[in-house]
């Protein structure tokens, strides 16, 4: 099996999931590493030129120009990539859009006493209630929060006028662009059953409309989605401030029960956080000193962004927590779980723990959680994991040593709290200052996956460290961010790696808050923080009197996996952000959504670009990617009058 099978090292940077991937292959388990080496991939897929929407195929159209130019129906190639492009944003929207909605519902299970939480940002639902139009004077949290919730709720189902999200959140500047182009989503589920209505057989065939289409149902995905998950999260959870944590899976510990909590909604992992705080005697009863929860992916984020819980690892390595042999349980809920995990499980004793009705894993166990049922969900799921730990089989236990310091939390708020310690009366003028003066040249945003056809957190890492050396200011969220941690860029020690002018404003403003510095990557938080991302920039660019697609800024996902990255991708392209991405985006099948999408050549008549001046970059290399970004920051910047 070793034979055919590349070296470790050329598939994960990180030592910890090198060992293990050797660990499993000499006990027979096969991960995704593996698995995506033996699985080739689908060239018509790859393009974006196989179309299933119907039983008349499926139809392909051969990208090397042989064979039929149209499907049984007629549907070109055109039609058929940029349809294929409109369902990837669609799924990605849809998990957004479904996040949020659970958020609301929880929130007003909460204040109407049905769900074990409590409001934890005051400030935050007030300003979001004056936002929404709602008024505040005379009413109490409970009440406010009702409605803010009913409100939100409203973006689901209401007929008329644009998402309440949007008005809330879009900078004008943009939103007037997307009101002059018809592009406004009206409610997020009416827009995710009209986009899947026309993609149907014999809907919408026109590429450039399907295109649009895909703008639109991006505009519901930041909405909808990201900001939306993210304001009830910290409205209920609290919002994120710096805290300090530990990366790699050195952080799982031997001599404690082990939970690593997996998926995107973090009402679950909050929970399951508070009961293993909660239920410590339980496991010194069967003999461990206590309790370990440790993140992966997005739930991971969530909980190190609030409380400062370890991170274990990433997407592409999700199923390496269990090869140590020391993991009692993973309590997953949804998104971005891998099928293949209860297949490793199953060669241990480690309990995958699926938790809700719609996202099961076939031979996995299910606790059934929902809001209402929070704390015995989360109960029953720690005792669990205390119960397997008298299971454990101690010849099967190799943790790997390593553990990377990290810093967490730079929420806005943040943000802006550390910058007021610089400047108190306009916090954003140090920051803009120092991009006017070219102390900082432009920012870039790191974002989203791992994906087992890579090598694990090397284009993430890698690209970063060009940015930073340029004097480039990196923010990151998703598992981007957890490669980061993993290497040393979200602790001060990876000033090393900055230019010269960038350390110095990130020392001054870290010695100004009484750190050596602040880290040369600042972690944001998960993926629907992205819109974190987006509060940002808009803050900058209303400082500026300019829209978003004027800043000096891009947006990167050097290791793409999951349509929601997609998603997110044209959101930011829609607010007038450069977004990198370096897999390949399936749509090369089409030369016109390929020149729509990337803006490639001057003379072509429609482009996301000359729309709302953002446009995809397509590179695998991240070393060439940093060289196109920088060189597009560089325009943006002269077009603003900045060196
Ligand atoms: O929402 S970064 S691999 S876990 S898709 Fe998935 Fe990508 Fe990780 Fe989070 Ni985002």
């Amino acid at each position: 099996m070793m034979k055919d099978l590349p070296d470790v090292k050329d598939l994960s940077l990180d030592t910890g999931v090198q060992e293990l991937l050797v660990k499993a292959r000499n006990e027979g388990i096969a991960t995704a590493f593996d698995r995506a080496v033996k699985m080739s991939q689908c060239g018509f897929g790859s393009a974006g030129v196989c179309c299933k929407q119907c039983l008349e195929g499926p139809c392909r159209i051969a990208p090397n120009g042989k064979g039929p130019r149209a499907g049984v129906c007629g549907a070109n190639v055109d039609t058929i990539v940029a349809r294929n492009f409109l369902n990837t944003v669609t799924q990605g929207t849809a998990s957004h859009a479904e996040h949020a909605r659970e958020v609301a519902h929880a929130i007003l299970e909460a204040v109407e006493g049905k769900a074990p939480y409590t409001i934890q940002d005051t400030g935050k639902l007030k300003a979001l209630a004056q936002g929404l139009g709602i008024t505040v004077e005379g009413k109490g949290i409970n009440q406010l929060a009702k409605e803010v919730a009913h409100k939100a709720l409203e973006d689901f189902q209401k007929q008329q006028g644009p998402l309440h999200w949007l008005k809330l959140k879009g900078q004008t500047k943009e939103v007037e662009n997307w009101e002059k182009l018809g592009l406004l989503p009206v409610n997020a589920h009416l827009e995710v059953a009209k986009s899947m209505a026309r993609q149907v057989m014999g809907g919408d065939a026109d590429p450039a409309n399907l295109l649009l289409g895909a703008i639109t149902m991006s505009l519901v995905d930041g909405f909808a989605g990201l900001h939306m998950s993210t304001d009830l999260q910290d409205v209920l959870l609290g919002t994120p401030k710096a805290v300090k944590a530990q990366y790699r899976l050195g952080v799982i510990k031997e001599e404690m029960v082990n939970i690593s909590v997996h998926g995107h909604i973090p009402l679950l992992a909050e929970k399951v956080v508070e009961w293993a705080g909660k239920l410590k005697e339980e496991a010194r009863k069967v003999g461990a000193e206590g309790i370990n929860v440790v993140g992966v992916c997005c739930s991971g984020n969530e909980i190190l962004m609030r409380k400062g819980v370890n991170v274990a690892t990433n997407y592409a390595s999700q199923e390496l927590p269990i090869v140590t042999g020391a993991l009692e349980a993973m309590v997953v809920d949804i998104q971005c779980i891998m099928p293949g995990l209860q297949t490793v499980a199953s060669c241990y004793h480690t309990e995958i723990i699926t938790t809700l009705p719609y996202a099961k894993i076939s031979g996995a166990s299910h606790v059934e959680f929902s809001a209402e049922r929070a704390d015995e969900a989360a109960r029953e799921i720690v005792m669990r994991a205390v119960a397997n730990f008298k299971k454990r089989d101690p010849r099967k236990i190799a943790i790997p040593n390593e553990v990377t310091e990290a810093y967490a939390g730079f929420s806005v708020e943040q943000i802006v709290e550390a910058l007021k310690a610089v400047n108190p009366d306009d916090p954003l003028k140090p920051l803009v200052d120092a991009i006017a003066g070219g102390q900082i040249l432009g920012a870039v945003a790191i974002v989203g996956c791992t994906n087992p056809r890579k090598k694990q957190d090397y284009d993430n890492l890698t690209l970063a460290m060009e940015l930073i050396k340029n004097n480039v200011l990196v923010v990151a969220t998703g598992c981007s961010a957890h490669s980061l941690g993993k290497f040393g860029l979200l602790s001060p020690e990876g000033l090393k790696y900055c230019g010269e002018e960038l350390r110095s404003v990130l020392t001054a403003i870290g010695q100004a808050n009484g750190l050596p510095a602040l880290p040369p990557a600042l972690h944001m938080g998960s993926c629907v923080d992205n819109s974190r991302v987006a509060d940002l920039l808009t803050a900058l660019a209303d400082y500026l009197g300019v829209g978003i697609k004027d800043l000096p800024a891009a947006g990167s996902c050097p290791e793409t996996h999951h349509p929601k990255a997609i998603a997110i991708g044209t959101y930011f392209i829609a607010n007038g952000v450069d977004v990198h991405v370096g897999v390949n985006p399936q749509v090369s099948g089409s030369e016109l959504v390929v020149n729509v999408l990337t803006a490639n050549k001057e003379d072509f008549p429609v482009t996301t670009d000359g729309l709302f001046g953002g446009k995809l970059i397509y590179e695998e290399d991240p070393v060439k990617a940093a060289a196109l970004i920088i060189e597009r920051i560089k325009q943006k910047r002269k077009a603003l009058g900045l060196n």
